[in-house]
């Protein structure tokens, strides 16, 4: 089982489409097995998006991250990262296709509702930097034997 992080970025909140983004990845029949509502500090929002650093866009996309509350999810299934990703769509609203998450939802190249997590490594370092181990709640669910063959 792998495990990404999922960030329901300041539009989602605003936007009120909360809701509707995490019943798509519950519906898919992935797991959450951690959740919160925090402010991510203006440290970590630049933690978190320093492979963009020094690009046109990286202040903008700190005050964006910064300027509201936002959902942060690890979200557990088998090959998540990969799953997640598609499920979002490619990164600007305006490109990504219908059924995406981004690509029914957002026509933006910054707002565009949610991050995931790209890589396995980059799983591991963002859900530590996001999450403290008892954070993580580890329990099985029922249906497991019916959403895997
Ligand atoms: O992983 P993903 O969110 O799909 O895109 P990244 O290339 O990692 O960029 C992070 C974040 O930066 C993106 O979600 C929107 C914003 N951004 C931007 O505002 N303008 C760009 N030209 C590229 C990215
Ligand atoms: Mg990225």
């Amino acid at each position: 089982m792998e495990k990404t992080l999922i960030i329901l970025k300041p539009d989602a909140i605003q936007r009120r489409l909360l809701g509707k983004i995490i019943s798509r990845f519950e519906e898919k029949g992935l797991q959450i097995t951690g959740m919160k509502m925090m402010m991510i500090p203006d440290s970590l929002a630049r933690a978190h998006y320093v492979s963009h650093k020094g690009k046109d866009f990286f202040e903008p996309l700190v005050s964006y991250t910064t300027s509201s509350p936002v959902v942060v999810i690890v979200v557990k299934g088998k090959n998540a990262i990969e799953i997640a990703r598609k499920m979002m769509g490619v990164t600007f609203g305006s490109k990504a296709e219908p059924g995406t998450i981004r690509g029914d939802y957002a026509v933006s190249n910054r707002f565009n509702l949610i991050h995931g997590s790209d890589s396995p490594s980059s799983a591991e370092k963002e859900i530590a930097a996001f999450f403290t181990k008892e954070e993580i709640v580890d329990y099985q669910p029922i249906d497991l034997s019916w959403v895997y063959d």
